[in-house]
């Protein structure tokens, strides 16, 4: 049976970026790609166009670059107010954990969430997702862990899901109300893990929660109450993935592992046993290079032993009011060559297989039907 060569979608005069290897993003310059439906009908060099190609729409790009979505799989973008002023006490000597321990920090943001109504933090949230869009971004990952009250983590979980509606990309919410300890439970931590674990199931109920998450931490919580959250998340079903060895080793990446972790976020003090669990679960390693260039860390990820075991590595804008104010994956990944040392290749994503789903997630198993066209004005399509 011949060929069929008349497609939904071409786009032509295309530098497209497949991320295959042997070739720098195994770039093909002058390429064209077309589409059908959400599927990736055809891809190649201008010059082998089937002579009888025919699409309902035909965009000439200019040589703009096209890339699969990027997908963005660690944020806390739903927030409100700001925290511009701990960027100047840093400045000016104080540490992340001062401010924090002062009342200041994760809670702060507390503050500012709970007083807001669901249309105002919807409000405040919107435009940094549409500059994540705008990147290149077509698959988000959104985080609660403002609120650390029922009705405020449920309010940051709607919003995020009205942020996936709105725009039209996939959303994908995290529960992190173990985030910070809420100064209606001081000196209760383990009160309050209680009261986490009991909202978990209703806001589940409710189709609210995609995976959970902790902050597993001298200043968040400790392995022993990650775990009993951790457990709670997987007798639902939910898949778990964890704040770990950002400021201390306290095992986390060794303890997301142990609960099949989607992934180990952060790691700048993870040791060899922790990449070891992480590689045996398939864990992956989130890198969040934003939040170690704000708050001028100086210890570096293991790199070369995540490479040597062969654990698969994303990079994440960490999207959040006061470590990682970044808007940009691109610039993360930047970032993440620049102060991590990994190669542009390892920085981007996953090759694009044969025939699939266009932008389809290695990481979430999602298929986001976009295409990322970069500069000059970062424009995403739908494909279907
Ligand atoms: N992710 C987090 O959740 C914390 N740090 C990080 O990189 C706290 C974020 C915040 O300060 O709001
Ligand atoms: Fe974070």
């Amino acid at each position: 049976m011949p060929a069929d060569h008349s497609w939904d979608l071409l786009f032509t005069h295309v530098t497209l970026a497949t991320l295959e290897g042997g070739h720098p993003f195994g770039l093909i310059e002058n390429a064209a790609l077309a589409c059908t439906g959400d599927r990736i009908a055809w891809l190649g060099p201008m010059a082998a166009l089937p002579a009888d190609a025919t699409a309902r729409r035909v965009e000439h790009l200019e040589q703009r670059v096209l890339t699969p979505g990027l997908i963005d799989c660690h944020t806390h973008l739903v927030f409100a107010g700001n925290r511009a002023h701990e960027f100047d006490l840093r400045l000016n000597g104080a540490t992340y954990e001062q401010i924090a321990r002062a009342g200041g920090g994760i809670l702060s943001s507390v503050r500012a969430v709970r007083a807001a109504s669901e249309d105002a933090l919807l409000a405040q949230s919107l435009p940094r997702a549409r500059a994540l869009l705008a990147d290149g971004v077509t698959t988000l990952e959104i985080k609660s862990g403002y609120g650390l009250e029922f009705e405020s983590e449920r309010k940051m979980l709607r919003v995020a899901r009205r942020i996936g509606e709105l725009l039209g990309i996939t959303v994908r919410t995290t529960y992190l109300a173990a985030h910070a300890l809420p100064p209606e439970y001081c000196d209760d931590a383990d009160g309050y893990i209680d009261a986490v674990i009991d909202w978990l199931p209703r806001l589940h109920d409710e189709g609210l929660v995609d995976a959970v998450d902790a902050f597993c931490e001298g200043i968040g919580f400790s392995p022993a109450q990650t775990r009993r959250v951790f457990a709670a998340a997987r007798a639902l079903g939910l898949p778990v993935k964890l704040h770990a060895d950002q400021l201390s080793n306290l095992g986390g990446a060794a303890l997301a592992a142990a609960f099949d972790g989607l992934s180990a976020d952060h790691l700048e003090h993870t040791d060899a046993e922790g990449v070891q669990a992480m590689a045996a679960h398939g864990t992956v390693a989130v890198l969040l290079p934003g939040a170690f260039h704000v708050l001028r860390e100086t210890r570096l990820p293991p790199i070369a032993q995540l490479r040597e075991h062969g654990v698969p590595m994303a990079v994440a804008t960490d999207c959040n009011p006061g470590t990682s104010p970044l808007l940009s994956l691109r610039q993360a990944m930047q970032l993440a060559c620049t102060h991590f040392r990994l190669t542009p290749d390892e920085a981007g994503t996953s090759p694009i297989p044969p025939n699939c789903a266009i932008g389809s997630a290695e990481h979430w198993p999602s298929a986001s039907m976009w295409l990322a066209v970069h500069s000059p004005d970062r424009s995403v399509f739908p494909c279907a």
